[in-house]
């Protein structure tokens, strides 16, 4: 490993050149950044990209060894890049700090892409919620210990970029059922999304009701707010702008779970309309107004 050295590029790096996790290399990234868990979904979506010229006629792609791959090129000429992630707030971590770290100066945007669960009956799966904000469900081990406080910890919540979020919106809905809405994101698919399992004592027969109580969810999925999160503590230049986006694949309270193939067409159809939307963006709109050298 090179040692940290620079004070403006803090994250230790396998070579002079590449970031630990992802394994790219400055340059290697467009300031419009799509995110997905599934790799499937990261290909699919990167079949509608064209080479940049200077890849020579290929698309760029890179998968790491920790599980990150990584596509740069063309989407109606304006380069984006569609990286695959896996899932939960760690690897979003990684994703979000050196994707920074190795995309080009000045601000950019990520926006995430996802399959969540469903909270409201009022919406149905195959539904895509673009998250206006979202609150974190994490268990807290302190109750287990001492038997002090919840089980589990509702955060308040963070908001989504207002301006990101509206353009996101304003596009998807053209093709297709789409709701804004909060999302709950938690720190596992099981005990904190309140699914039982006999082999543990998860305390969380009461969850979702509790969740309701507190916040105003329509989704739950595990990775929008700690983008969301990380990404309003950008400053300055370098900064940050998120949003999110997910398709409703099972609803937790009606029980209605999507059929294998309508899930397919609305996850194509809702991809190339984030396409457009991360495309088309006005970056200049997003932040105007604002000081950009406040860092
Ligand atoms: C759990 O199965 C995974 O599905 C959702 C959750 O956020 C979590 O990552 O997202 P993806 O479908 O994008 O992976
Ligand atoms: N992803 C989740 O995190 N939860 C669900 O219920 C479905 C997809």
């Amino acid at each position: 490993l090179s040692a940290p050295t620079d004070p403006k590029r803090p994250r230790p790096r396998p070579s002079a050149s590449r970031v630990l996790h992802l394994g790219l290399p400055p340059g290697a990234l467009a300031s419009r950044i799509l995110t997905v868990g599934d790799p499937a979904r990261a290909a699919l979506l990167a079949s509608h990209l064209t080479p940049r010229p200077q890849d020579k006629g290929r698309l760029f792609i890179h998968s790491s060894s920790r599980g990150f791959t990584t596509y740069t090129g063309l989407f109606l000429s304006t380069p984006i890049s569609i990286i695959s992630f896996g899932m939960g707030s760690q690897m979003i971590d990684f994703l979000v700090r050196e994707s920074r770290d190795v995309a080009p100066p000045g601000p950019i945007i990520i926006i995430s892409y996802g399959s969540a669960g469903g909270l409201k009956p009022t919406v149905p799966v195959g539904t895509c919620v673009i998250i206006s904000q979202s609150v974190n469900i994490t268990r807290n081990s302190d109750h287990w210990t001492s038997g002090k406080g919840t089980p589990y910890n509702i955060s308040l919540p963070v908001p989504a970029n207002p301006r990101l979020t509206s353009h996101i919106y304003s596009q998807v809905k053209q093709s297709s059922p789409c709701v804004l809405g909060e999302s709950a994101t938690t720190c596992s698919f099981y005990s904190s999304q309140a699914r039982t399992d006999g082999n543990f004592d998860d305390r969380n027969t009461t969850l979702i009701s509790q969740i309701q109580k507190k916040a105003n969810p329509t989704s739950m999925e595990m990775e929008s707010f700690h983008l969301l999160d990380l990404a309003r503590s950008t400053r300055g230049q370098n900064r940050i702008a998120s949003g999110s986006a997910v398709v409703v694949v099972a609803n937790r309270v009606t029980g209605e779970v999507v059929e294998g193939r309508k899930l397919a067409e609305v996850e194509g159809r809702v991809g190339v309309a984030l396409l457009r939307a991360v495309c088309g963006v006005d970056l200049g709109e997003i932040w105007e107004g604002e000081d950009l050298n406040d860092g």
